[in-house]
């Protein structure tokens, strides 16, 4: 089962809830493995139905605190849950997603539920292509509900975190987040705040912050407002008040064709990423063939313009 390549015995195995099975799948489509595309077509019509909760914010504020706790209210309520617990910006697994898996230890022998971290090593795609893939293979296992935790307020967070449904965002006290999520335009993508660590001196300024911030949006009428809930995720405290906001949420979605919309800008997003990794490789070989050395010779000699030089090398993926 590591090592198997066997794309069907390996879905049929994870659809009957074969954890070995669901890590496999998933680390073939993490690596980029060529068998990506036959995963994805057996994969497909077991997919669609799971609700994806992206959880995001700042390195320390508590977000695999918060999941694990999430975790055991979803499961307490019957639910097959996953964790894909996501750094964007590291080639490596290291130190965070270590503590990760040890935050979310309670849940270790619960056949209910995946937990999986992933890295962008050596996807091509980069996590915008690997993590819709990922999340399917834990649809595909069953999971009604996935959660999606990227490290750290950035980028390629927004990126990962417009791949969910609905998109908590954390803060903690003291840690200049409100601003720095403003900055980063995590206010845009945040359906859902959650000022962690209220235990902590700072925690009212914080969620003041955080609501000023908001009443600044511009929104029309039917539109979401985020939520901001106070959570003490280590006691843990608010974990119920998060729910119901994400369960709000949800019914906001549906009732406004939202959800529609934002799973279809999502699959846009997964097409292109696809297809710019596609182009990619094939300029790859493109370069290590005769076509671009003879084009550069042409253009260094002054016969080809580079703009010419290069229409030509895009009219040669074609062929
Ligand atoms: N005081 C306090 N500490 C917390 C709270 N939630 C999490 N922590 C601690 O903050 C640290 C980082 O938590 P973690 O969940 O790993 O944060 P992540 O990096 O966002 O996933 C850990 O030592 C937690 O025990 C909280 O509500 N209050
Ligand atoms: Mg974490």
């Amino acid at each position: 089962m590591r090592r198997s390549r066997d794309v069907p015995a390996l879905v049929a195995a994870a659809r009957e809830g074969d954890p070995r099975a669901v890590a496999r799948l998933i680390s073939l489509v993490e690596s980029g493995d060529e068998t990506l595309p036959a995963i994805a077509a057996a994969l497909t019509p077991h997919t669609g139905q799971a609700q994806v909760i992206g959880m995001t914010g700042s390195p320390g504020v508590g977000k695999s605190t918060t999941t694990n706790e999430l975790v055991r209210a979803y499961r307490q309520a019957g639910r097959r849950v996953g964790v894909l617990a996501v750094d964007p910006s590291s080639p490596f697994s290291g130190g965070a997603i270590l503590g990760d898996r040890v935050r979310m230890q309670d849940h270790a022998t619960d056949p209910g539920v995946y937990i999986r971290s992933m890295s962008s090593r050596g996807h091509l795609g980069g996590l915008a292509a690997a993590t819709p893939q990922a999340v399917r293979v834990l649809e595909g296992a069953g999971c009604d509900i996935v959660l999606v935790e990227t490290v750290g307020v950035g980028q390629a967070e927004v990126e990962v975190a417009s791949l969910a449904d609905t998109t908590v965002v954390l803060l903690a006290p003291g840690m200049g987040d409100a601003i720095q999520a403003a900055k980063a335009g995590i206010l845009e993508i945040a359906d859902i705040f959650v000022v962690n660590k209220a235990d902590r001196d700072g925690a009212d300024a914080t969620y003041r912050d955080i609501q000023g911030m908001i009443a600044l949006g511009e929104r029309g009428p039917g539109d979401w407002r985020p939520q901001v809930v106070r959570a003490v995720a280590v006691r843990p405290e608010g974990i119920d008040d998060i729910v119901r906001a994400i369960e709000k949420h949800q019914t906001w979605l549906t009732d406004h064709g939202e959800l529609t919309k934002r799973r279809e800008a999502r699959a846009a997003a997964e097409v292109e990423a696809i297809a710019l990794g596609a182009l990619r490789d094939r300029m790859g070989s493109l370069r290590n063939g005769t076509a671009l050395p003879a084009l550069a010779a042409k253009v260094a000699a002054g016969e080809l313009d580079p703009y010419a030089a290069a229409a030509d090398l895009l009219a040669g993926l074609d062929r």
